[in-house]
């Protein structure tokens, strides 16, 4: 019975939505459900009326935030209308205020959205909080924004008043790119998605027992030699420095911060493979040894490679690994991994190196094993299963894997997909259910550990639509999180995701349109550059 009724309440809702999107009324009274915006906005009031985008439009900026203004008008433009940006203060019917002193109310991240029958007026103390007004915006076009193509009718705007900033400082997702390797252009794409649900960490898994994917000068074997496997039919390679350079760019004129991982001292044998001599004699450090040098490793085992630990020419080898990603590494973090490893000398391991990144500038992150370890008070941990008796009071970042194990089962039995720690999968509910009780917690990230997941469109299929749940529990006051209406939402939102090309899971909570996922996997803020 109610599942009866929230079947009629969401058929109800799509055909009043679709009713709307055909007939934008000439009266410019806005009725019905207001436009979905994901994450949920802290605090929004909608009016009953519409704005209607005049065809020329002037969007006045304050000389620092030219780059929002440059956003804007990429979106305006898309929807068919014509636009100016113009240096000056509210003098527009788009008009960007900067403020740093707006901090106080509105936090580093946060933004006020206006609209009335003068137009809109958006304001922030950052960059970032003008990019996530827009991208707020952005969800109240049509969706056929997202292909260049909403230029036939007026686009109307609900009168609305929005004061909105993030819960959760960190708001991440991680793509495992070395058991199956993803390259630049698949990574540009997931930032464009991922800032289109105002997330702003992008933490990479570059190296692994099967692959090492990222250029190192000084150690060029790691790639030659290192970077030649994958998991059985998943994909080789790795990123140059310079696409290394590229994605961190365009990431970061997302307000996304990549964070590189190199995972030490376990799961470490696609650089023994390329160094036998960071090995012990005999190989006693690979237990079993289910690969010797030169063969890659293949398969899904964990736990069975390490550092030689009691060699001390390991710590050469990671301070030039570290002081080069460290070179090459825009945002302020390294993650060293450390799980799923024993030895005796783990703790003084893991202790060094978080001193080696701290002597390049950089705060280090680890898996909560790390935190068994006397790390720096500036160090954080990732938690994925929480059980860890951690010696040190450090920040936390959320990734506990019922919730947030994308690898596992969209639905109950789904191929390619893991299940050690959740039998059943990880469910659309589950991961919105994730509430944090750490009060040092500084947000949540969502790993994709890519052991089975072979290709792009698998990849889309776990990350989508379950990244828009880790996107809103990282966002929404955790008091306004409901999931019902997180789903009407999702719902609306459903045809804009297949337009976008995301090789979504046809997850069953949610009614997805029959039309093919657009071919070209673009959206109205692909490739642009500010
Ligand atoms: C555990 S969870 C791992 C990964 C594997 C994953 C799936 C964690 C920190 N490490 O190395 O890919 O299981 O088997």
């Amino acid at each position: 019975m109610k599942a009866l009724k929230s079947l009629l309440v969401l058929l109800l809702t799509a055909s009043l939505v679709s009713c709307l999107g055909g007939s934008f009324s000439s009266n410019e009274v806005a009725d019905g459900v207001p436009p979905a915006i994901i994450p949920l906005p802290n605090q929004v009031e909608w009016g009953d009326k519409m704005y209607k985008v005049p065809a020329q439009n002037k969007i006045c900026v304050g000389d620092i935030n030219l780059d929002a203004g440059q956003w804007l008008s990429e979106l305006l433009k898309a929807s068919g209308q014509e636009v100016e940006v113009v240096e000056g203060n509210a003098c527009g019917n788009w008009n960007l205020t900067l403020d740093p002193s707006l901090k106080t109310n509105l936090g580093e991240e946060g933004y006020s959205l206006d609209i009335s029958e003068e137009g809109v007026t958006l304001k922030s103390a950052s960059q970032a909080g003008l990019f996530y007004g827009i991208q707020t915006l952005r969800q109240m076009f049509p969706a056929q924004v997202e292909k260049q193509a909403a230029g036939e009718k007026p686009v109307y705007l609900r009168f609305v008043s929005i004061e909105d900033e993030p819960h959760f400082e960190w708001r991440g997702t991680m793509v495992d790119v070395a058991r199956s390797f993803f390259g630049l252009e698949y990574l540009k794409k997931h930032v464009d998605r991922m800032a289109f649900y105002k997330m702003n960490r992008l933490h990479l898994h570059l190296s692994d027992d099967q692959g090492w994917r990222i250029e190192i000068k000084s150690k060029p074997k790691l790639t030659e030699i290192g970077s030649k496997g994958s998991t059985i039919g998943g994909n080789s390679g790795y990123l140059t420095q310079k696409e290394y350079l590229e994605l961190q760019e365009y990431a970061a004129a997302r307000n996304i911060i990549v964070i590189p991982e190199i995972d030490m001292p376990g799961h470490v044998y696609a650089a023994l493979a390329a160094y036998p001599e960071l090995s012990c004699d005999g190989y006693s450090n690979l237990t079993p040894a289910r690969a010797t040098p030169p063969e890659l490793y293949s398969g899904y085992e964990v736990g069975w490679s390490k550092f030689c630990l009691e060699k001390p020419e390991i710590y050469d080898f990671v301070n030039e690994v570290i002081g080069e990603i460290a070179g090459i590494t825009k945002g302020p973090w390294i993650h060293i991994g450390g799980d799923e490893i024993e030895d005796p000398r783990y703790e003084e391991f893991i202790v060094k190196a978080d001193s080696i990144v701290r002597k390049y500038g950089k705060t280090a992150i680890g898996w909560e094993e790390a935190t068994k370890a006397e790390v720096d008070e500036s160090f954080i941990s990732q938690e994925w299963h929480g059980e860890v008796e951690s010696v040190v009071d450090v920040k936390v970042i959320e990734s506990i894997c019922s919730n947030f194990y994308l690898d596992h089962a969209n639905v109950p039995g789904q191929e390619n997909t893991l299940n050690w720690c959740k039998e059943d999968g990880v469910s659309l509910e589950n991961v919105y259910a994730f509430r944090s009780d750490k009060p040092n917690a500084i947000g949540v990230e969502a790993p994709v550990w890519t052991d089975p997941v072979l290709n792009e469109q698998m990849l889309d299929d776990r990350l989508w639509p379950r990244t828009v749940a880790v996107a809103e529990v990282g966002w929404t006051t955790p008091e306004k999180l409901e999931y019902q209406d997180f789903l009407n939402r999702l719902q609306e939102q459903a045809p804009r995701i297949r337009l976008m090309g995301i090789n979504h899971h046809p997850t069953p909570e949610i009614k997805w349109d029959e039309t093919e996922v657009s071919a070209n996997a673009s959206s109205v803020f692909s490739g642009f550059k500010p």
